[in-house]
């Protein structure tokens, strides 16, 4: 009566709910397959951490003496895909149960589903419960509720979990603060530098492998300094507490030429992978703010972005999927252009944001959502383009906190289910929160004309488009009361100037 316990890329966490009950004589089944390396064809370094983070934690069940069968992705035979591995190791192990906790990705849900019925053995699919909510207990608080918002939720988060709470009360009496978090970086400040880790002997494999089979993948391989185990992810958890923790808030939106990290934890990958879990990391900070080493404003920040973004952000997704990949409120109906693969391109803070991500397979958030993020808004990109750009070049990037990210809080495809408005800004906005403008090749000042800024022209001309759409929305009456002292034709001539800016970018 073997029972087979089978563990995903992104569930390399040893607590899992698979896990917590194996007894002697359990099997751990992990799988390299083609079907998870190529379903997008994600960034080379995106890869490389999983299967290399995939064949440590293996490793791991092994100095434990638990029997591990561990299927390489060039081992003869294998099937590429979850499903057909899992019959082979079926039949290897004449196992009679499969343990698997539950997916984080729709697609493989709907997979995982069908398993018992078609191997003819018990399936037991358990709650991932390393989250702080279930998607049962987001849909419950959704259900109560006329309006989605995130702050509301986080508040409930904050209760329950009992972090940075005072009583009933958040502690410093006020339970966000964000508005201390819009500082511009000064010129003189130090900015934290980061350990590398580097490449093991197994890591130099899955290097070797991910070079020859991924070539023609996005991004650079090298160098290749992600942490690949639960104990380097602990220390560039303690990094980002010691070196960057206490600057988090001010500097949280502040961009700059050269500096992929400012004062961001890059945790994004260990944690969506399974090496850290979101509570340790909660409770870890909440301590620096406790033992007075790091301030209220930048921890609440950072507690904030894991507590209350990422598990909303996660509920969205359960609670709409599958209809909301296919979501695009505002009709957008562009290609992607060449540029967000090449990075090459005059405009400087794309070039900037799109370089760095793929060298490093990492961008924050800002450089995300009110960059690459922004101009596809503003150009109307079809979302379904933007959401597989960004699940292809982030070593983070699932579809479960991919999707929402981009179809709601980028590209409004929801049509403000996650955000109150749209995140559109003209150039002003990262002139403000950068020092890429100066460097550019347009000017940030100039509204039209050849040397004007595109974000600049391209920002009325969204607006124009969707006016019908948004001139409703009370948070946007500013931009519309604006463009009503417009007369029809300066809007045709900004409407034509956008779209001639748009037609000379080469698409795919
Ligand atoms: P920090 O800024 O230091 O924040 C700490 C942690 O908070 C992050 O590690 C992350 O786990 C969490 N977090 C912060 N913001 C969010 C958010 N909006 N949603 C979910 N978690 C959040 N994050 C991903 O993990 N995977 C993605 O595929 C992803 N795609 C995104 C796409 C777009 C268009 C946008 C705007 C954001 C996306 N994010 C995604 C959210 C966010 O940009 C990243 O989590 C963050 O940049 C990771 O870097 P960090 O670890 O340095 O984060
Ligand atoms: C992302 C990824 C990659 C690239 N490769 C594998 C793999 O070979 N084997 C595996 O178990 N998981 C991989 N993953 C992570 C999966 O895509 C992830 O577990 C599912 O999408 C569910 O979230
Ligand atoms: Fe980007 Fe415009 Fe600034 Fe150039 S001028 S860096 S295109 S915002």
């Amino acid at each position: 009566m073997t029972t087979l316990r089978f563990v995903l890329g992104d569930q390399l966490t040893r607590s899992l709910a698979a896990l917590n009950d194996i007894a002697a004589g359990d099997i751990v089944l992990m799988v390299e397959v083609a079907d998870e390396t190529t379903y997008v064809k994600h960034h080379k370094q995106k890869i490389a951490f999983i299967l290399s983070a995939m064949r440590h934690f293996a490793d791991e069940f092994r100095d434990e003496n638990i029997h591990v069968d561990y299927v390489k992705l060039d081992d003869p035979g294998n099937t590429g895909s979850f499903s057909g591995e899992l019959q082979r190791a079926l039949k290897r192990h004449k196992a009679s149960r499969v343990v698997v906790t539950s997916p984080g990705e729709w697609r493989v849900l709907a997979d995982m589903t069908t398993w018992q019925a078609t191997l003819g053995i018990p399936v037991d699919i358990r709650d991932d419960d390393r989250f702080f909510a279930t998607p049962q207990r987001f849909a419950d608080w959704a259900a109560s509720r006329k309006s989605l918002r995130m702050e509301f939720f986080y508040r409930e988060m904050r209760r329950e979990s009992d972090l940075l709470m005072q009583g009933d009360d958040p502690v410093g009496g006020q339970w966000n603060f964000d508005s201390d978090n819009r500082k511009r970086l000064p010129k003189s400040l130090q900015l934290p530098q980061r350990f590398g880790y580097e490449p093991d002997a197994i890591t130099q494999d899955v290097l070797a492998l991910v070079a020859t089979r991924f070539a023609d993948h996005f991004g650079d391989l090298a160098p290749f300094d992600w942490a690949v185990t639960r104990s380097d992810a602990l220390r560039a958890l303690q990094e980002f507490l010691d070196r960057a923790l206490p600057s988090f808030g001010d500097y949280q939106d502040a961009m700059a030429t050269g500096e992929p990290f400012v004062f961001h934890a890059v945790i994004s990958p260990y944690l969506n992978a399974g090496l850290l879990t979101p509570r340790e990391i909660c409770v870890a900070a909440e301590r620096e703010y406790i033992e007075k080493r790091a301030p209220l404003n930048a921890v609440e920040g950072f507690i904030r972005q894991i507590l209350g973004w990422r598990e909303y952000i996660r509920g969205i997704y359960w609670l709409k999927m599958p209809d909301y990949a296919e979501t695009n409120a505002l009709n957008a109906v562009r290609s992607l252009p060449w540029l967000y693969w090449s990075g090459e391109t005059k405009m400087h803070c794309m070039a900037e944001a799109i370089g760095q991500t793929k060298r490093t397979a990492y961008s924050h958030h800002i450089q995300r959502l009110m960059v690459t993020g922004n101009f596809a808004l503003l150009a109307g990109i079809v979302p379904k383009q933007v959401a597989e750009w960004y699940l292809v070049v982030y070593a983070d990037a699932y579809d479960w906190v991919e999707l929402p990210n981009v179809h709601g809080m980028s590209q409004f495809a929801d049509g403000g289910l996650l955000a109150s408005k749209p995140y559109a800004s003209s150039g002003a906005y990262i002139d403000r929160m950068s020092d890429f403008c100066k460097d550019c090749a347009y000017d940030v000042k100039v509204k039209s004309g050849p040397t004007a800024c595109p974000f600049n022209y391209l920002y009325w001309a969204f607006l124009i488009r969707n006016a019908k759409t948004l001139r409703g929305n009370v948070r946007m009456a500013m931009p519309y009361r604006t463009l009503a002292g417009w007369d029809e034709p300066r809007k045709a001539a900004i409407t034509a100037e956008a779209e001639r800016f748009l037609d000379g970018l080469a698409v795919e």
